[in-house]
């Protein structure tokens, strides 16, 4: 059609074992160091960035595209397994900019749960294992938690206008945390 500017479609290679992305645009790596105020025992996380040399915490591998209406921004995370005191793993998580953008993520390794939140305070808490695609709906902040002894591997997929806002999930804190204890995960 006249007028449009047709945006040129593309392929992506993706290691479904590995969850390695070939030819990301961008590759954001999370150490522990980055993860400070998240967790509930703050000296088990100094603990681990002073003995263990801030290791890498999760990795999200993006593909680019332009932050408009009409577009989705697809990518894979890579959580790694671990406690830090008694809680498992996880992402910072966030709400989107717009808030009612809704996300898709398809868990292709590892198990874990998505925990997400709204503004009014509900909370919910979907399981994850390979296989199992969970829905986010608009306005609820989310973050991934490896409850595995495995790498969590997610495939995400979400509008591109959406961005992502940090500072109010930080402020509120997510209502649940997840634990392992003797073994067992618990969600409290
Ligand atoms: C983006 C999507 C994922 C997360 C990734 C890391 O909307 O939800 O790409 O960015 O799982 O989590 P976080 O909370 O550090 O952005
Ligand atoms: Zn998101």
């Amino acid at each position: 059609m006249k007028g449009i500017n047709y945006f040129q479609p593309f392929s992506v290679d993706i290691n479904l074992m590995k969850g390695i992305m070939d030819a990301p645009d961008n590759r954001v790596v999370r150490t522990a160091s980055s993860m400070r105020g998240h967790y509930a025992d703050e000296s088990a996380l100094e603990k681990i960035i002073r003995e263990q040399g801030d290791p890498i915490h999760y990795e999200v591998f993006e593909k680019i595209m332009p932050q408009e209406y009409g577009h989705l921004c697809f990518g894979i995370s890579r959580l790694q397994p671990g406690l830090v005191g008694e809680e498992c793993f996880m992402t910072k998580g966030h709400y989107h900019s717009i808030l009612e953008t809704a996300e898709i993520y398809l868990c292709l390794g590892g198990e874990g749960y998505l925990v997400m939140k709204t503004q009014n305070g509900d909370c919910a808490v979907e399981y994850m294992k390979s296989g199992r695609l969970v829905y986010v709906p608009p306005c609820w902040a989310h973050r991934s938690v490896n409850t595995g002894e495995e790498e969590l591997i997610l495939l995400f997929i979400y509008p591109a206008e959406a961005g992502h806002n940090y500072g109010d999930i930080e402020k509120e804190g997510f209502p649940k945390r997840i634990f392992k204890r003797a073994g067992k995960v618990v969600i409290e």
